[in-house]
């Protein structure tokens, strides 16, 4: 069969229905092309993206800087394997060390496998330099994490979603409550707690944002007790909240960061785990790695997209435009809005519970209206467009949200 024809809507969501695990629930949109902050439907509708694929198009879709560079390299060399050196590997983490400032970096493909690897380097680092003794080392998480849909992943999930039905479930982690300092202290009493793993802001609990000082406190905490402050910046990485890293607000550097999403500009799956050598080298030879953890393709356009984050002056936009749309949103004058919230271009509208209309109903009517977006849960819709918005673009849209949250009334 000609697998290149234009088909409808209608019939691309049939085909997935009849072919694809159900492990989604779509907004009923089929989408075929994207430039920038638009993408286009099968019948040629034009659309804001102010979900940006989970915020991993954060350079705009098909950002021609990061295209080219794909492009290029995949009529060069595409995957070697790490059984060989490359000429693009030690290039790409000379720049992603010196980008973030970090002895080294251990290159894998999603966010979740960025997740898991810096479990594996907290635990063998506890093992290894704190001295916990074999298999006793915890880690803490919290409340309404989200760090991906791997099994280990999940066990530390508290969404009955994501974990229910999936045991047995690895052991070793302890939950305390987000943006909460007295429990993690009191949590970190533990001497076998080896680790912190948090997102400096909750993007799918529903963009929560920590109170000012929670990291920089968690971080002093951490360190008073000789433990590993694990940074998630997998979707608030990469400029999205208006600085490079959203730590970078309170300043604090995690011992261990995790990337992923746009680190390539959503061309290519890209994540990256870094941290100094104390940590980083106590993973040895043949203890972990990937098929195509830092092969050329990716190395290129990691380095194309972050080249692009700098040259565009992304973290400053989104802060400027992240400000400009809280204030605009502030200003629509609605009893289904019961609170907004974000930072940078990372935010979320809270639908009113018993407003009569769902978060799902609002995104329906926005994507009628040219906007899509989709809710984290049944009442929240979270709002994260390409960094490379302009002011008159967050404006336009601004107007079809309010449009369309009004139009219930
Ligand atoms: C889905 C959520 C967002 C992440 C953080 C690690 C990962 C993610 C902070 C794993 C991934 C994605 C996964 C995608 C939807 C989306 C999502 F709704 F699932 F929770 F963004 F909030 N850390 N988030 O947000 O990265 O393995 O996916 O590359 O699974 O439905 P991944």
């Amino acid at each position: 069969m000609e697998t290149t024809t234009i088909i409808s809507s209608k019939e691309a969501m049939r085909l997935e229905e009849m072919y694809g695990a159900h492990n989604y629930h779509p907004l009923p949109v089929v989408l075929s092309r994207g430039e920038g902050v638009y993408v286009w439907d099968v019948e040629g509708k034009q659309y804001f993206d102010f979900l940006s694929a989970y915020s991993a198009v954060n350079q705009g879709h098909c950002h021609p800087r990061i295209v080219d560079a794909l492009i290029d390299q995949a009529k060069t060399l595409t995957l070697t394997s790490r059984a060989f050196y490359s000429d693009t590997l030690g290039v790409y983490e000379k720049y992603m060390t010196a980008y973030f400032g970090y002895d080294k970096i251990l290159p894998m493909n999603t966010g979740a496998e960025g997740d898991e690897t810096a479990l594996k380097l907290c635990r063998k680092w506890a093992y290894e330099k704190k001295g916990i003794p074999q298999n006793e080392a915890k880690i803490i998480v919290c409340e309404n994490n989200f760090h991906g849909r791997t099994i280990t992943v999940i066990s530390l999930s508290t969404d009955p979603d994501a974990r229910n039905g999936f045991g047995p479930y690895t052991p070793g982690f302890i939950t305390i409550p987000y943006n909460d300092l007295e429990a993690l202290e009191d949590t970190l009493a533990d001497p076998n707690v080896a680790g912190f793993l948090v997102e400096p802001i909750q993007g799918e609990a529903g963009v929560y944002v920590p109170d000012e000082g929670y990291l920089t406190r968690a971080y002093e905490l951490c360190k008073e007790k000789n433990v590993l402050f694990i940074a998630d910046e997998v979707q608030t990485g990469i400029a999205r909240t208006g600085k490079l890293l959203a730590c970078d607000h309170e300043n604090v550097r995690p011992d261990i960061l995790i990337l992923g999403k746009a680190l390539s500009g959503g061309v290519y799956p890209v994540s990256a785990v870094l941290a100094d050598d104390e940590i980083m080298l106590t993973i040895k030879p043949g203890q972990h790695g990937s098929t195509f953890g830092g092969n050329p393709l990716a190395c290129k356009v990691a380095i194309a997209a972050l080249d692009v984050v700098k040259d565009e002056n992304l973290a400053e936009n989104a802060a400027r435009l992240g400000e400009i749309f809280r204030a605009e949103l502030g200003k629509i004058d609605s009893p289904m809005i019961e609170k907004i919230r974000g930072k940078g271009l990372l935010n979320a509208i809270v639908i009113k519970p018993g407003s009569g209309k769902s978060a799902w109903d609002v995104c329906l009517k926005m994507a009628e209206n040219g906007l899509l977006a989709k809710p984290t849960h049944d009442h929240i819709i979270r709002y994260a467009p390409p960094l490379v918005i302009n002011e008159e673009q967050i404006l336009e849209a601004v107007s079809i949200i309010k449009r369309s949250i009004l139009s219930f009334e």
